[in-house]
């Protein structure tokens, strides 16, 4: 395997089995990272794909993941290797109005839940299986975060999220929180899972409200995910169901080929 030209400059070095023309190709973000000192130190390839999620075989997911990195501000280095820390939070002129849209099809594809029947279902490892209502969900105490959402994509935005914290959540139906996984199922059919030390971090919460207000359809309307440390697609969107498990779910996006952690 050959080395990464100018490595003193670089704090990108290849993982075991990836030329170093995947990176050549990409130096004007790799430059970009370094100049703003976005990751301290070295950071392999290897490293990178873990934390974003992006598949190294695949060129352009490389570019995303770069870019994702790249358009990161200037804490992400020491909130990705230290999980239990605060994410980064913003003021609120800076949250973006409405929200910016993705999912796996076009927004004009999004089929609207009808709350009226809606219910918010817990399996596996949890004393108190009772279904939640939406406005049972209301009622609970509301933590608001306004954070940074990034898609592997290769592009983010600043938004405002309140809803129930997950760890009082869990805490409150009594679930297992040594065990593994909690996996999200929603209305479009997509599953997600979470580890459970992330679905514990402080700012994790079933949201229901972006900017103040109950969050339109297109955005997860009445109830979905929102972590602070996860890739955009780690937040379910449309939750219909959560489950409890030690058991590995496989997910849409791990499907896809991305990494299951995902995190940043
Ligand atoms: N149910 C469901 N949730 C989903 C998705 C999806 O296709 N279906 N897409 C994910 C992806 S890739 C992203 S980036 C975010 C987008 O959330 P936003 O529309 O609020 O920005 O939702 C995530 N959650
Ligand atoms: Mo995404």
């Amino acid at each position: 395997m050959s080395v990464i030209r100018s490595p003193s400059k670089s704090i990108f070095r290849p993982a075991a089995g990836i030329d170093q023309s995947v990176l050549e190709a990409h130096s004007d973000l790799i430059q970009d990272i370094n100049r703003r000192k976005l990751l301290k130190g070295a950071i392999s390839l290897g490293a990178l794909t873990m934390l974003s999620g992006c598949d190294v075989s695949d060129d352009s997911e490389i570019r995303k993941a770069l870019l994702a990195v790249s358009r990161w501000n200037d804490g992400v280095q020491e909130f990705i290797f230290r999980p239990n820390h605060l994410a980064p939070t913003f003021d609120a002129s800076l949250v973006l109005k409405p929200p910016r849209y993705n999912a796996h099809y076009p927004i004009e594809e999004v089929k609207p839940v009808d709350v009226t029947g809606w219910k918010f279902e817990l399996s596996g490892l949890v004393r108190d299986k009772k279904a939640w209502t939406a406005d049972e969900i209301y009622r609970l105490p509301d933590q608001d975060m306004i954070i940074r959402h990034i898609c592997v994509e290769g592009w983010d935005y600043i938004g405002q999220w309140s809803g129930v914290n997950l760890r009082s959540f869990l805490e409150r139906i009594g679930a297992d929180t040594t065990a593994k996984y909690l996996v999200f199922h929603c209305a479009d059919g997509y599953v997600e899972t979470l580890d459970m030390p992330s679905a514990l971090h402080p700012q994790t919460m079933l949201a229901t409200k972006y900017a103040g207000e109950i969050m339109t359809d297109p955005f997860g309307f009445p109830l979905r995910l929102r972590t602070s440390t996860k890739l955009g697609f780690k937040n379910a969107k449309w939750i219909t169901a959560m489950e409890v498990t030690n058991q590995f779910t496989q997910t849409f996006f791990g499907k896809e080929g991305n990494n299951w952690f995902s995190g940043i």
